[in-house]
């Protein structure tokens, strides 16, 4: 068997070989309607060439009047060459199951495309069980395709395996700007069949392997193989700011007492951290703190987690993709021999699995828009109406989890808007989900608390200054009109908050 390295070609099967094409070549096979299903998840180990062709292929068909649009699936948000690219020229009739990039995000609030915000572990099995209609094509970024047709992954696994078994064609993206050290990071699984016949998944410990370093392509499905060198892009992690920070204080204080009550082990349990700055600034708490031999089973390696495995806190972490920023990449990317001991890449089916994660016992930790008093969370709509990014796997882990965790600073947009406010506008997380509710005027600990007694603490512990007052106040009328109610409200004042912001531009009287 030919031997991979860094300078050698990286299609190794001779078949595959005959079908290298340029990007080009590659979109021209494309129809109009066609469902495709991409690699790429936060930014990395998405297609980098091929959907940019794609793209200038559609706006030079728009104008000449033909339409080219098509359904893209992917693991979770990508990079401006995919989302980005394909948004601009309007080529998308539908998205799902996560989306972050600002184009995609205003065609879909625009009405110019439809999105399907989808729980990422459901994904795999919505395609498996044809909900999702068939997959016309898929287009996966791999490092390297050996001549048995076994394939290193890139950065990213998150739905390669189902997409790559559904679809009807494959394109591969070969990118010799991935390491070929990535070889042994990921553990694709290949043993779970639909119910009735699903056996259990034998994953006990978050750093455990218990499948296939490489995806396996059906060498008969691949119409092109595109060779590129593109780097992965992720924006940069901003340094934490006062909120964040406090934020962090208050998680890890609570995190310690949780300890000395003897409801969790010394070494904690295995940490979730979603997106954003304030789940980077906890690790980078973290990595400060007390706490030793952590392990991680998350969806994303970020730059955060990387610090705790440098420096030694943290010994393992599972995960469905990198999400780094540009100086952290060139630190990770240049020593994967040394990172493949402590992390394990796995499709996002596993990553985000619900038994896995009740099994383990996950801490779950993830960024909010808004809650409301009583403990519902909204994560993905501004006003109730338009989509921010989606749930991505923040459902996955929240329900599931054994703690589940939902920060936000108190107040947001330069302080206008509150972010507890009576009822949310839309609910993504319900108030039997939400644990703990944490904004940087403190923590609120809903287990096993009604929802008057949620409300009070929510209120004194983690709404800001200027809304204080009039949540009390909504709360307090709510109780006396509703004579004692199990959750009062006033309906026709419940989205006050909200409507004053649209007609004033502030939540505050
Ligand atoms: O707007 O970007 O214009 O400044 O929302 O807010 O405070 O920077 O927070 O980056 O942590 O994102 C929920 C969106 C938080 C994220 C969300 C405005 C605010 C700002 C961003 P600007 P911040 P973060 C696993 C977990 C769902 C997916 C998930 C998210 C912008 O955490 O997408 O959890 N979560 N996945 O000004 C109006 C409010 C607002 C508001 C904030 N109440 N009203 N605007 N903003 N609160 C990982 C994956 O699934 C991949």
């Amino acid at each position: 068997m030919a031997i991979l390295t860094s300078d050698h070609n990286r299609v190794l099967n001779h078949e595959l070989r005959q079908r290298i094409m340029n990007a080009d070549e590659a979109a021209a096979l494309v129809r109009n309607g066609d469902q495709i299903g991409m690699s790429g998840f936060t930014g990395s180990g998405y297609p980098k060439e091929f959907p940019v062709a794609l793209a200038s292929r559609m706006e030079r068909e728009h104008a000449a009047g033909t339409p080219l649009r098509v359904n893209v699936l992917t693991g979770a948000s990508t990079g401006p060459e995919l989302d980005g690219a394909l948004a601009k020229a309007n080529g998308m009739q539908f998205r799902t199951p996560y989306q972050s990039d600002p184009t995609v995000r205003k065609r879909i609030n625009d009405g110019d495309m439809e999105y399907a915000d989808i729980h990422l572990s459901h994904m795999a099995q919505f395609m498996d069980y044809g909900f999702l209609g068939k997959l016309d094509m898929a287009v996966i970024e791999v490092a390297a395709v050996y001549e048995d047709g076994r394939a290193i992954p890139s950065t990213s696994l998150g739905n390669n395996k189902s997409w790559i078994e559904s679809a009807e064609r494959i394109i591969l993206e070969v990118n010799s700007w991935q390491s070929i050290e990535l070889e042994g990071m990921h553990d694709v699984y290949y043993g779970l069949d639909l119910p009735p016949r699903r056996e259990p998944i034998p994953l006990t410990r978050a750093g455990q392997r218990i499948g296939s370093p490489y995806l396996h392509i059906p060498l008969e499905k691949v119409v092109a193989v595109i060779e590129t060198n593109s780097p992965d892009r992720n924006t940069a992690f901003k340094e934490p700011d006062q909120a964040s920070r406090q934020i962090a204080g208050h998680i890890l204080e609570f995190l310690d007492w949780e300890v000395k009550k003897g409801r969790m082990p010394v070494d904690l349990l295995p940490i979730q951290s979603g997106v954003g700055n304030i789940a980077n600034a906890v690790l980078f708490g973290l990595e400060q703190g007390k706490f030793h031999n952590l392990t991680a089973y998350t969806e994303v390696i970020q730059d955060g987690m990387i610090g705790l495995i440098k420096s030694g806190k943290m010994i393992s972490a599972s995960a469905t993709a990198f999400s780094l920023g540009p100086d952290m990449i060139k630190e990770v990317y240049g020593n994967l021999r040394n990172y493949r001991r402590n992390i394990v890449l796995r499709t996002q089916d596993i990553s985000n699995n619900p038994g896995i994660i009740r099994r383990l016992g996950v801490i779950s930790m993830n960024g909010m828009i808004e809650a409301d008093i009583y403990g519902n969370v909204n994560s993905t709509h501004i006003m109730g109406s338009k989509i921010m990014n989606g749930i991505g796997g923040s459902g996955d882990f929240a329900r599931n989890a054994y703690l589940s965790i939902f920060m936000a600073p108190s107040q947001a947009a330069k302080g206008t808007i509150s972010t507890i406010v009576p009822m949310v506008s839309h609910v993504d997380h319900t108030e039997h989900d939400a644990q703990v509710l944490v904004t940087e005027r403190g923590l609120a600990d809903l287990r096993g608390l009604s929802p008057k007694q949620r409300a009070r603490l929510i209120m004194e512990k983690c709404a800001g200054d200027d809304f204080r007052p009039l949540l009390e106040d909504y709360f307090a009328r709510a109780l006396k009109e509703g004579n004692g109610m199990h959750t009062p409200h006033i309906l026709n004042e419940a989205h006050g908050f909200h409507q004053r912001y649209l007609k004033t531009g502030k939540m505050q009287a």
